[in-house]
């Protein structure tokens, strides 16, 4: 998994509040109004324990703190342990949290300990972005180019294909892309017969990943991949709605699946 940095967490509140005006551009509803509707659940003030693990890389910094951040701002009642590891799970626990919320290097967990549901971040942030994608008021049709069909993008792939999308699906690795096209019954799209799409989902840690010949005019690319998909020349030349958060939106989509 690409690790976050405590720089891509720098400001996650001003950064929630832009993606949440693009959101609501693109859909006609905040972050909240999607979650709610794709999960049928609300917050009702579940308190919710964040707990740092510092094994493997460790800690990162920003990482907890913007947990708190981004928890409160869904609706949450939210606390991070002052202790890591197993102790600040016993802590979490003993002071109340009905909602764990915890990552190492390859999991981000939310763990509903009165339902008992369990969320992965990886496919909770490739269905919320992909669901936001698939609300694009302004689209011309329904055809979607993936971009990336690795832990988050194929359960976004997958997403599009239930909702009844055209997907064309494109990734580097070229036996993962021809496996999961058949596994999708998706189109594989190859960049020498290049088209234009008015949605692109894009889920790769790499940057610059979207082509300039697949983006027609206010097309809306939505990505939780770090670094971004376009550069900032392309999205403004054709006045792309991009949808771009490194934490809050998949965190989201995490908690209201467990409610
Ligand atoms: P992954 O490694 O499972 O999948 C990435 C896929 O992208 C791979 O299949 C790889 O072959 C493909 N790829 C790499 N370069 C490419 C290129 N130039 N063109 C097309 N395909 C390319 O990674 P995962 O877990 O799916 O994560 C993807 C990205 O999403 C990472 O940057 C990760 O940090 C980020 N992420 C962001 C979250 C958020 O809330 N914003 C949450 C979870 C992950
Ligand atoms: C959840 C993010 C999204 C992208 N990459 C994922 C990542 O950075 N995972 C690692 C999270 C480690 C957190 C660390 C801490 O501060 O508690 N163990
Ligand atoms: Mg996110």
């Amino acid at each position: 998994m690409a690790l976050l940095t405590p720089e891509d967490l720098e400001n996650i509140n001003r950064q929630l509040q832009e993606a949440d005006s693009t959101v609501r551009r693109v859909t006609g509803l905040d972050i909240k109004g999607v979650c709610k509707d794709f999960y049928g659940t609300t917050p009702c003030c579940e308190k919710v324990g964040i707990v740092p693990v510092t094994s493997g890389n460790g800690i990162i910094g920003n990482f907890s703190g913007s947990l708190h951040v981004i928890t409160e701002y869904f609706g949450f009642d939210s606390f991070v342990t002052a202790m890591p590891d197993v102790s600040g799970y016993y802590e979490a626990v003993r002071n109340g949290a009905r909602i764990i919320l915890m990552a190492d290097d390859n999991t981000f967990l939310a763990h509903n300990l009165k339902n008992g549901k369990i969320a992965n971040n990886q496919p909770c942030t490739g269905r919320i972005y992909a669901e936001i994608a698939s609300r694009y008021l302004k689209a011309d049709s329904k055809d979607v180019l993936v971009v990336g069909l690795g832990k988050v993008g194929f359960p976004g792939a997958a997403h599009l294909v239930n909702k009844g999308f055209r997907v064309y699906g494109y990734d580097s690795d070229k036996a993962l892309l021809e496996k999961t096209v058949s596994d999708l019954g998706i189109t594989l799209f190859e960049p020498e017969n290049p088209r234009k799409f008015s949605i692109i989902f894009e889920a790769t840690p790499c940057a610059d990943t979207v082509p300039e010949f697949v983006i027609s005019e206010n097309c809306v690319i939505s990505t939780p991949g770090i670094p971004c998909a376009i550069s900032r020349e392309l999205q403004e030349k054709y006045g792309v709605e991009l949808v771009m958060e490194p934490l809050g939106i998949g965190t989201a989509s995490m908690l209201y699946s467990v409610l």
